[in-house]
């Protein structure tokens, strides 16, 4: 059976661009094939992060692939720090990988531009991810556009090693919805850069954002000028955004939405917008509430490290033992 698997980290509110650009899809795979999604606690390390913060949102990105629709019947939850063997493969292909490829990294040259300390952990970020991606023998990566680059040196560094050592890895393939699909949510203060939990808290609407929360930040977010609504990308990238957000929570095409607010004006759409946002985040949160009480969530996820665990590691020891570990 087909695996997939994906990771989200727990760096900061989750926001619509998460859901909209992979965790949406996280739920529509777990049906088609064996599904591993897991909450990334090591590569938000890569980064400060403040502890109390970390060890609440791990629990909260957990939760909230549950409510957005994950069956962790169906498929497996896990916190990546929690099954060794990622960390343990990350150093034999680190051992594999070429500084020239990470340099290459855009995510890498963004985050650290500006910044006086950088982590080395930042710098070999792909490489974890990497990791997390063939332990599983993944056939399929469901994921946003930002992330195009590192699956190439995923499938890169997969190819290098079964030419070097024979067939140890399965070559995986992204799944990347178009942008005008959720492929690339973009900011609500900024239309040029993505949306991003890490950002300022008006460029994105949280999935746990209270309904006056996100009608107040649709209401100030940026426009293009005229008042026509109408898919552009170039002419009207905010406008733009925005259709791809509504047709996404509603399920109507841009054309029907180009048609319907065409020329109402953009007060009235963002109106519209607003309600439907809400009425696609209300069930969500509903279910997020539901998984709160003690231990719950605590138990879904050992589970699921119990089932990824051995998988794991036995990817792990089929490399190491082509390595010449002893
Ligand atoms: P950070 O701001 O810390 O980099 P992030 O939200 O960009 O966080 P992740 O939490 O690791 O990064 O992303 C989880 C998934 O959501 C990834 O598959 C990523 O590609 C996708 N994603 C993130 N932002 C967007 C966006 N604006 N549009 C579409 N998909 C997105
Ligand atoms: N790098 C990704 C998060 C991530 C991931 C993964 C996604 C870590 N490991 C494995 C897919 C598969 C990000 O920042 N969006």
């Amino acid at each position: 059976m087909k695996r997939v698997f994906s990771g989200v980290q727990p760096s900061g509110e989750l926001t619509l661009g998460n859901y909209l650009g992979a965790i949406r899809n996280f739920a529509t795979f777990q049906h088609q094939a064996e599904c591993f999604f897991s909450v990334v606690d090591l590569h938000a390390l890569t980064v400060p992060q403040d502890p109390g913060n970390l060890r609440r949102r791990t629990h909260d990105v957990a939760k909230l692939f549950i409510a957005c629709g994950i069956d962790p019947d169906v498929a497996t939850i896990f916190i990546q720090s929690h099954v060794g063997a990622h960390a343990e493969l990350t150093w034999l292909l680190l051992c594999l990988t070429y500084m020239g490829e990470l340099q290459r990294m855009t995510q890498f040259k963004e985050k650290s531009q500006g910044k006086e300390n950088v982590s080395a952990a930042l710098f070999t970020y792909p490489v974890l991810m990497a990791a997390d991606i063939l332990l599983y023998d993944t056939h399929e990566v469901p994921v946003g556009e930002d992330q195009k680059q590192h699956l190439e040196l995923t499938r890169d560094i997969a190819i290098r090693v079964n030419n070097r050592f024979g067939e140890v890895f399965v070559v995986p393939e992204p799944y990347i919805p178009p942008k005008n699909t959720g492929g690339r949510i973009m900011s609500l203060t900024d239309p040029t850069k993505k949306m991003a939990k890490s950002a300022d808290a008006n460029s994105s609407i949280a999935l746990l954002d209270p309904p006056d929360v996100i009608a107040k930040k649709i209401k100030s977010a940026v426009t293009d000028s005229g008042r026509e609504v109408r898919y552009d990308e170039v002419e009207k990238p905010a406008i733009s955004n925005l259709m791809v957000i509504y047709s996404l929570c509603s399920g109507d095409s841009l054309d029907d939405i180009a048609a319907r607010y065409g020329t109402s004006g953009y007060g009235k759409f963002k109106k519209d917008l607003a309600d439907v946002v809400i009425q696609t985040l209300t069930p969500i949160q509903a279910r997020y509430e539901e998984l709160s009480e003690p231990g719950v969530i605590e138990s879904i996820l050992a589970a699921g490290a119990a089932k990824a665990e051995p998988i794991a590691q036995r990817t792990l020891s089929r490399l190491q033992d082509k390595m010449g570990i002893v």
